[in-house]
């Protein structure tokens, strides 16, 4: 197996990245459909598109994804509030989550989005070595037929349009979540018109968050609170073991907060 990464940038903004985990034969085609997607992306017009073929040495880790959960709200106020519930709910202590959330709407490296996620643990600090940078979660992908799972899922909701963004963010955040000492994650995109977000848990699953901030603005990203990790060993895992999602866990809705379901599996 190798993992093939793209990752484009105009004037040195990132502008797209895609990653995945194929077999030697795939490796020409996967390749070429990541350099037609980075140079169609409407973001604009890349000036750098780098793309890195590696082989895996070490075993694939199997998981299935986790549950998607459907938080409907239907303002920017509702969303962050549906949020911090579910952060609560969770055991994220309240100072952290008001850190993550502060620090994800000006920008966490001096008014700038980061290229990766933060690390914060229960005190509220902030573990990632390289404040610019953050940890990147990497070297992962959906089997064709969990993928397919997934996709007939969002289908019967109406909601094919998003498979993709859907598709990405759930695998990074079912492999971030399968990382010892992830308690849940925070994110919303940095793309100016995506406004959509969401915290996941190995607890409650994928919540997906229509509203996590408004049109047009450009911050966004991601943090990870962690609880008792050796952190050198947390970002080796997080960056570098090969993650495969071979089965979807479902989606639902989350109606009534109170009678939230925990996910059991
Ligand atoms: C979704 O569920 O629609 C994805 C939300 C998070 C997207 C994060 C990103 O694109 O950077």
């Amino acid at each position: 197996m190798y993992s093939v990464r793209m990752r484009a940038t105009k004037d040195e903004m990132h502008i797209s990245g895609a990653e995945r985990l194929v077999d030697e034969k795939d490796v020409k085609n996967v390749t070429q459909s990541m350099i037609e997607r980075a140079r169609s992306h409407d973001r604009g017009k890349p000036d750098k598109i780098n793309i890195s073929v590696e082989e895996i040495k070490i075993p694939i880790k199997e998981i299935t994804s986790l549950p998607i959960n459907l938080f409907n709200v239907n303002s920017v106020e509702d969303g962050k509030k549906a949020a911090r519930k579910v952060l609560i709910h969770i055991g994220i202590p309240d100072p952290c989550i008001e850190k993550a959330f502060t620090l994800l709407e000006n920008g966490p490296s001096d008014g700038e989005n980061m290229r990766g996620a933060m690390v914060m643990n229960f005190k509220g600090e902030r573990l990632e070595p390289d404040k610019r940078r953050g940890i990147r979660a990497s070297h992962m992908d959906i089997t064709p037929g969990a993928s397919l799972q997934l996709a007939d899922a969002l289908s019967v909701k109406g909601m094919t349009l998003h498979f993709t963004h859907i598709k990405e963010a759930l695998v990074l955040a079912s492999k971030v979540a399968s990382v010892k000492g992830t308690i849940a994650e925070l994110c919303w995109s940095d793309d100016p018109f995506y406004t959509t977000g969401y915290v996941a848990s190995n607890k409650l699953g994928y919540v997906r968050i229509p509203h996590l901030k408004t049109e047009g603005d450009y911050h966004g990203g991601r943090v990870f609170f962690v609880d008792n990790v050796n952190i050198t060993d947390y970002i080796e895992e997080i960056e570098k073991t090969p993650v495969l999602i071979t089965k979807f866990d479902g989606l639902g809705e989350i109606s009534d907060f109170n009678n939230i379901q925990e996910n059991n599996t």
